[in-house]
């Protein structure tokens, strides 16, 4: 039985996952000695970052000269209710499961401010898939309770990346499907191209971020509810060792994106859904549309596949596809493991308005008793 000191520091964790643990140790040992770059004649913005599945202001052609795009992010430690009957000891960036998409363009700078606020028990920090060195950042970031700290990094690389905590051991996996997760869309500064290379632009961008979740049940069968996260951490660590899921879901909760949270557009719109999942993986299908332009790796250099029913999202990674909507209605957009989709809640919906193209589709004879 692991105590709570050792949940909260990870001491268990290190002795159970040596091999991780050294190899953290060892990365981490590495701290930069050279001079701080001179950085004072770029350009600097503030962006405030937005719950998904909405995306921060921005533009999609670079306006000028890479420039320093600034971020303020707090951790929050919280609980929340992710289904009818279940809720998770949560731990998130900025407040939301996923965190918040982060858009700038390749070779701007990404500077964010990493808040632990006094009242979490759990020291976080940030690997940025997009960032390249010190286990992408997390190497530098990590802070207790009552600390904040600084980061930039250049974004070299166009492509949508996830980010996510890593505090080392099993801490990591933890604090991922506890909810640290989020994603970094980095446009080419010219914007999207086709499979032509020719220009391609989105008139909206949504961001699902696929999470699953490991909530024990008690012996009456009723999931758990525990007083705080490291309170939930030795009945959860025992779920997660059994890698079977209790819930897989798109934006922290069974139906955050489905009825009224619904994601809208109309018909002759062209959007772009870029979908994370920071553990295991996923295959996004929207139910009576396609995938137009798909970057299923999330990696803007590649040459989009075109045509997709159905896209594969690897865990780890981030992805997008375009589509542009041409009947109204109500589509679902699923994960197509139809078991995690249906009973386990990987489902959204986009609510589609517009005029129905009956040379598309047309019901030739109603649904009718057969006659003889
Ligand atoms: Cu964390």
């Amino acid at each position: 039985m692991l105590t709570r000191r050792a949940a909260l520091f990870g001491a268990a964790g290190v002795a159970a996952a040596p091999l991780i643990a050294t190899a953290a140790k060892a990365e981490e040992a590495m701290t930069p000695v050279a001079a701080p770059a001179d950085l004072s004649s770029l350009k600097r913005i503030k962006r405030k970052l937005v719950a998904p599945p909405f995306v921060h202001e921005h533009e999609q052609i670079a306006p000028g000269k890479p420039r320093i795009v600034e971020f303020e992010m707090p951790i929050v430690e919280k609980e929340i209710q992710v289904a009818d009957d279940a809720w998770l000891q949560g731990m998130t960036f900025n407040g939301s499961i996923p965190g918040p998409l982060m858009v700038v363009h390749q070779d701007d700078y990404v500077e964010l401010t990493l808040i632990n606020p006094a009242e979490n028990l759990m020291p976080h920090n940030i690997d940025f898939h997009a960032a390249t060195g010190a286990l992408g950042g997390g190497a530098l970031t990590l802070v207790s309770p009552g600390e904040k700290t600084v980061l930039r990094f250049r974004a070299t690389r166009p492509g949508t990346f996830v980010y996510h905590c890593a505090p080392g051991g099993p801490m990591i996996p933890w604090h991922v499907v506890s909810g640290m997760v989020g994603a970094i869309m980095v446009l080419p500064r010219n914007g999207l191209s086709d499979h032509k290379g020719n220009p391609v632009s989105y008139d909206k961008v949504f961001y699902i971020g696929e999470n699953e979740f490991y909530i024990p049940k008690d012996e009456n069968g009723n999931y758990k509810r525990f007083a705080d996260v490291a309170d939930s951490y030795p009945d959860t660590e025992e779920m997660m060792n059994g890698l079977i899921p209790s819930h897989v879901v798109f934006n922290g909760s069974v139906g955050a994106l489905t009825g009224e949270n619904a994601m809208t557009a109309k018909v002759g719109e062209r959007v772009l859904i870029v979908h994370s999942q920071g553990n295991r993986d996923s295959r996004p299908h929207l139910i009576g549309g396609h995938g137009d332009l798909v970057w299923e790796a999330g990696k803007f250099n590649n040459v989009p596949d075109r045509d997709l029913e159905t896209w594969f999202i690897r865990g780890g990674s981030a992805g997008a596809a375009l589509y542009e909507f041409l009947q109204p209605g109500i589509y679902a957009y699923v994960n197509h493991n139809l078991i995690e989709a249906v009973n386990l809640g990987a489902t959204a919906h986009f609510k589609v308005e517009g005029d129905w193209n009956n040379d598309l589709m047309e019901q030739v004879v109603a649904p009718t008793q057969i006659v003889g």
